[in-house]
């Protein structure tokens, strides 16, 4: 099912659970050689959410701020290479929101354990900004929260579980968003945790 959730943004319900286990296989095979860490954020707080990377780009955070590198800071080599069922899936999953030919450069995988959240932030440091943010969540389900691109704008709730794609573009490439603390649980797949990736268009 095709759900509008905001201007520009579109959700996939499900649009994942059937290639489940073949993209656990590739995203865990990415990080044996990226290992999930915990960034610093330049204001000196240690993150909740752990991250990696896979592509020719990665997100990376320090006490010199943010910033997208070609290196994993942590082993000086490229980040590993993004594997082609998960560009893949993020390429169809563009076209049916009405965003062909979509090539993302990098993708953050985000790890969430019980209590871990992510706080409201706008993403702005793609240089191209007409292009989507394709987010791909597995695991344990999450509330999404989805504001405005006004800081004051009190964000809606939205609950986003195993397998379900959402492509952020237009108005809603600037929105704030963030993820409330996860809830305990147990998934079947991947047990006591999320995780989310998010394919961009960085340069
Ligand atoms: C809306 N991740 O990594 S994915 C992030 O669930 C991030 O891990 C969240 O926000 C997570 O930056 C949310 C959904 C998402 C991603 C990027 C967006 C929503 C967005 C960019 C603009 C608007
Ligand atoms: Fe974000």
């Amino acid at each position: 099912a095709l759900t509008p959730i905001a201007p520009g943004a579109v959700l996939l319900y499900g649009f994942a659970r059937g290639g489940d286990a073949a993209l656990l296989q590739a995203i865990e095979s990415v990080l044996s050689q990226a290992p999930l860490r915990h960034w610093q954020t330049p204001g000196g707080y240690t993150m909740s959410a752990a991250m990696s990377n896979c592509g020719p780009l990665g997100w990376v955070s320090g006490a010199s701020g943010y910033r997208y590198a070609a290196l994993d800071p942590l082993s000086g080599q490229p980040w590993p290479a993004m594997p082609a069922c998960l560009m893949d899936l993020a390429r169809r999953a563009a076209a049916q929101a009405g965003y062909a030919n979509f090539t993302p450069d990098a993708c953050l995988i985000n790890e969430y354990l019980p209590g871990a959240k992510l706080s409201l932030h706008q993403d702005k440091d793609e240089k191209d900004l007409r292009a989507p943010i394709v987010s791909l969540s597995l695991g344990l389900p999450a509330v999404f929260l989805f504001g405005t691109p006004s800081r004051k704008d009190r964000p809606q709730r939205w609950r986003l579980v195993h397998g379900d794609v959402v492509v952020w573009g237009g108005p809603s490439r600037l929105a704030y968003h963030g993820v409330a603390a996860l809830a305990d649980g147990e998934h079947a797949l991947l047990g006591r945790r999320r995780l989310n990736l998010t394919f961009r268009c960085v340069k």
